[in-house]
């Protein structure tokens, strides 16, 4: 029996998405993805100074500002032919280190876990813990009275199975709450160096406008210290714990996929060393990024601008009732190909290098699970790497901050030239970013951005290629097309951030 399923709005992610599945004997055959919004960020800057651009691209996303600052300055960089200082590089890690984990707590607490992870199971519990007594009494009402309000966010949920398992579902929930307390922390240890979060005020090409003092520096540490005991205590147990109830899902929300990472977390201040490295893997092999390869296709997006342009050249003129559009997102291509970004494309180019802290961690936790790396291609995959991936950089922060010179400059002056053009790639969370800039007559000219999830929510290209997330859909189990959590399941993987996408 066929059957069209839709899920609108996709919730527990950022922005607003709606995924249409045809299912056929139990599997999804075919899938769409809608983002549902158009916002115009390329639209406003035009015309402006370049140097406003890190402010106004940070108010593009509330989760991932940071991203968008570093890329915009990167890419004014680039065009100004400036580089910043070593204090002023261990700074921006700092400050995206931070941001990062809060990032991957959110996506796997706040958004992902209660795809697994049983919250009626609190209706058992009986200790004496304060927060989880509350949350349980508030748990037994709501399930009692039926009155189910969707703007809650534990419950009404998909009628499936969820973990069986009491100590991990009570363990989960607690750390739920206190993953709160952690991303608050984050959140703490980055506006140590950025004035404030979200939408730091400090971001400048050629460095950070903070002076380092030995007192915030010693703030860093110990809020960076708490953060590791508990991605070490905490997240990453529990993400092992998901992984053994539901291993199903190492087989599932793959697809055969090409892979881009933009690097992050640079280890000189040229940008030619970063902790994860930057690289393409088209059926798999990898090679290094070529500027000119990128393009956008709009033909099933919201946009009459012509299609398949190089971003240097990018155009976005909305038009809400174009035939055969089903996006607001746009169809980036490189080299002609979807491309699927984020922590498994990090991953899978960190690994070309056995000795990247991130590969060892890969190797340890697969050969722990008994599983072959190739398994993390898949949902359960894409939340292990996050942990991973958040150890790493916990660890990296603690040694980054140590490098600091205090009393050392954090910024290298520069001038604005009357015209030139740059690309700042950066790996947001979500994965791969990068913001083009063309400056004439000292203002903007142009500013295209792409973004991890234009890039994983893509719409099909004008060769009709869906895009990755429509493409890992298929093949999916729906056991009942009224609660299609597996679809669900698939999606969240990705983390997508429809806000960002349509920016
Ligand atoms: Ni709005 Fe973002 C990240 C960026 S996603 S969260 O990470 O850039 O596309």
């Amino acid at each position: 029996m066929e059957k069209i399923i839709k899920i609108d709005p996709v919730t527990r992610i950022e922005g607003h998405l709606a995924i249409k599945v045809e299912v056929a004997d139990g599997k999804v055959y075919k899938s769409e993805c809608s983002g549902e919004m158009f916002r115009g960020f390329e639209t406003i800057l035009r015309g402006r100074a370049p140097t406003d651009a890190q402010f106004i691209t940070q108010r593009i996303c509330g989760v991932c500002p940071i991203s968008h600052g570093t890329a915009s300055v990167f890419a004014q960089e680039k065009a100004f032919n400036v580089t910043p200082p070593t204090n002023g590089r261990l700074l921006r890690n700092l400050i995206l280190g931070a941001n990062y984990i809060q990032s991957h707590l959110i996506h796997f607490y706040h958004l992902c876990a209660l795809d697994f992870i049983d919250i009626a199971a609190i209706t058992a519990y009986q200790g004496k813990d304060d927060d989880l007594t509350d949350l349980r009494d508030w748990v037994k009402t709501q399930l009692a009275s039926k009155q189910l309000y969707p703007a809650v966010p534990f419950l009404p949920r998909y009628d499936a199975k969820y973990a069986e398992n009491f100590e991990l579902n009570i363990a989960a929930i607690k750390h739920y709450l206190e993953a709160l307390e952690m991303r608050r922390i984050a959140h703490q240890a980055a506006a140590l160096f950025c004035g404030k979060i979200p939408h730091a005020a400090v971001f400048v090409p050629g460095g950070v406008t903070e002076m380092v003092t030995i007192d915030k520096i010693e703030g860093y540490r110990s809020i960076m210290e708490k953060l590791l005991k508990f991605i070490n205590s905490s997240y990453i147990p529990d993400v092992v714990e998901v992984a053994k109830a539901f291993p199903e899902y190492f087989k599932l929300g793959s697809w055969k996929g090409n892979y881009l990472s933009a690097g992050v977390f640079p280890e000189n201040n040229e940008r030619t060393q970063n902790l994860l490295p930057a690289g393409v893997i088209i059926d798999g092999s990898l090679s290094t990024i070529v500027e000119s390869s990128f393009s956008e296709d709009t033909g099933y997006s919201y946009f009459s601008s012509a299609s398949g342009l190089h971003p240097f050249s990018g155009d976005t003129v909305p038009a809400a009732h174009k035939n055969n559009a089903y996006s607001w997102l746009k169809a980036p291509r490189y080299r002609g190909k979807a491309m699927e970004v984020g922590p498994l494309a990090r991953a899978l180019v960190s690994m070309k290098d056995s000795s990247n802290p991130l590969t060892v961690e890969i190797m340890k936790l697969t050969s722990d699970l008994s599983l072959e790396p190739s398994a993390l291609v898949s949902v359960l995959g894409r939340h292990a790497i996050r942990a991973l991936e958040a150890r790493v950089i916990a660890k990296k922060c603690l040694e980054w901050i140590s490098q600091i010179v205090p009393g050392e400059p954090t910024i290298t002056k520069f001038t604005v030239p009357a015209s030139g053009r740059g690309v700042g790639f950066i790996e947001a969370p979500r994965g791969a970013l990068s913001h083009w800039i063309k400056v004439e007559d000292g203002k903007i000219d142009n500013y295209q951005c792409i973004v991890p999830t234009t890039w994983n929510c893509s719409p099909k290209d004008d060769q009709g290629i869906p895009g990755p997330v429509e493409q890992a859909l298929i093949g999916t189990p729906v056991v009942d097309p009224d609660n299609p959590i597996e679809a669900a399941r698939v999606v969240r993987s990705f983390d997508p951030c429809i806000a960002c996408a349509v920016h």
